[in-house]
């Protein structure tokens, strides 16, 4: 009998490669998708299916973790084995504009599915993961961080996260219901989302090096990640799922890096070498060398800049973690280092930058938008 999954979020970072993971195994999978007024499928196009051919084992439903009464309908018609929770409104920073849609969607989301799970009385057929974060441990207060870490939630974002982890515990203490919390530090990959710090950086210095851009602005550059590639990512969502016991997770490559390391190794990839002077909101980067005759970098040009507008009202400085209970009790190991994901990362970013480059060499528009 083929497993059947329901991914929530399916069309983001993650959902995408948890649909090709769990596709692979031979799972039946099922997710959720928001009504959009453009399509917003493009991280999955290349799995979808024909609703007109019988059979199908990728099937997508309309859906909205603020809405009970459709979540409840899906689950109950989907009748999943596994649920993975990755829907979330999951930006930091943009979540201290949207806290209270953040706390309804990231928050009491989770709670209305494991409300699902008990109203449909699925208690013991449907086991679910619960994605969450490393935002959780915010203001430092032990390093690295580890399952029995104190938490210390730093924005609405988190907040709301930490809501849905507690109320995950909850259920499975009190209805025996197979929930899991996996505690993810930051991963990435090249269909990160083009807001988050990585992808910005891969993507502007993709675009500097190919002339269609001239500057990267950004906030803190002293912020430390403990950064791993997705795709180790959602292998270790699965495996959490068949462990013999539900339990909380941390996941984690163990190493941390400075965002300003983060652009340093994102620059080397088309062979620049940066300088950074200055300090605090007056700290820039400029080339000192450019090895690579591909690309015509100006030695001596700014290339970025810091702006304050990107600076959060409350930050997370470090995060590292402690991967060492996934490691031992259940196998799990990164297969990418940070340098692997620094290239695959501009690899792509730069292929995809050299079709906007094409685009405006024949004056068609293209997209210009930085944040
Ligand atoms: P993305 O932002 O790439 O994807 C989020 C997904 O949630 C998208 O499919 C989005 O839909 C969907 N979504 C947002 N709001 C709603 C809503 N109200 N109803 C239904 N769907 C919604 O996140 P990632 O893939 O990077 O992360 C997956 C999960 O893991 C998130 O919960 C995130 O908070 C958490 N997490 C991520 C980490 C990371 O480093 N990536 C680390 C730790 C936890 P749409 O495409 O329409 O916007
Ligand atoms: P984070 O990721 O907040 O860790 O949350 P993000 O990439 O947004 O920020 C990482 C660090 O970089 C600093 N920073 C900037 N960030 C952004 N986005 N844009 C900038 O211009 C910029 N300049 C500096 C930030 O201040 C921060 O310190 C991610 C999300 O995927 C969450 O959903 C997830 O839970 C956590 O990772 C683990």
């Amino acid at each position: 009998m083929k497993k059947v999954a329901f991914i929530t979020g399916v069309t983001g970072q993650d959902g995408a490669y948890l649909s090709e993971f769990l596709l692979k195994k031979g799972y039946e999978v099922h997710g959720l998708k928001r009504r959009s007024s453009l399509f917003n499928t493009d991280r999955i196009d290349h799995l979808y299916q024909d609703p007109h051919i019988e059979n199908r084992n990728f099937i997508l439903h309309y859906g909205d973790m603020n809405d009970s009464t459709n979540l409840t309908r899906l689950i109950q018609e989907i009748q999943p084995d596994e649920i993975y929770n990755l829907a979330a409104m999951s930006h930091v920073q943009v979540s201290f504009e949207m806290p209270e849609y953040t706390a309804n969607a990231d928050g009491i989301g989770t709670l209305r599915l494991l409300e699902a799970i008990r109203l449909l009385g699925l208690e013991n057929k449907t086991r679910i993961y619960q994605a969450s974060t490393s935002e959780l441990y915010g203001k430092v207060q032990e390093v690295p961080q580890s399952e029995t870490t104190p938490f210390y939630p730093r924005s609405p974002y988190a907040v709301a996260k930490m809501y849905a982890y507690w109320i995950t515990v909850n259920y499975r203490e009190a209805y025996g219901i197979y929930a899991c919390n996996g505690i993810l530090f930051n991963h990435e990959s090249p269909i990160r989302g083009e807001t988050f710090v990585t992808r910005k950086i891969t993507r502007a210095t993709s675009r500097i090096a190919l002339g269609l851009q001239d500057k990267l602005y950004l906030g803190n550059l002293d912020a430390k990640r403990d950064w791993g590639h997705a795709k180790d990512y959602v292998r270790m969502m699965w495996m959490i799922l068949q462990a013999d016991e539900a339990e909380d997770w941390v996941i984690a490559t163990g190493k941390t890096t400075t965002v300003r390391d983060f652009v340093r190794l994102s620059f080397a990839e088309v062979g620049v070498e940066l300088e950074f002077k200055g300090e605090g909101v007056n700290e820039k980067a400029y080339v000192r060398s450019c090895s690579n005759p591909e690309y015509q970098i100006e030695i001596g040009k700014e290339v970025l800049a810091v702006d304050p507008r990107y600076f959060r009202p409350t930050e997370v400085e470090l995060l590292i973690g402690d991967a060492s209970k996934a490691n031992k009790k259940l196998g799990w190991e990164c297969q990418y280092e940070l340098a692997d994901l620094v290239k695959d990362m501009m690899q792509s970013d730069l292929n995809l930058m050299k079709k906007d480059q094409y685009l405006k060499d024949g004056n068609y528009r293209t997209l210009n938008y930085y944040e």
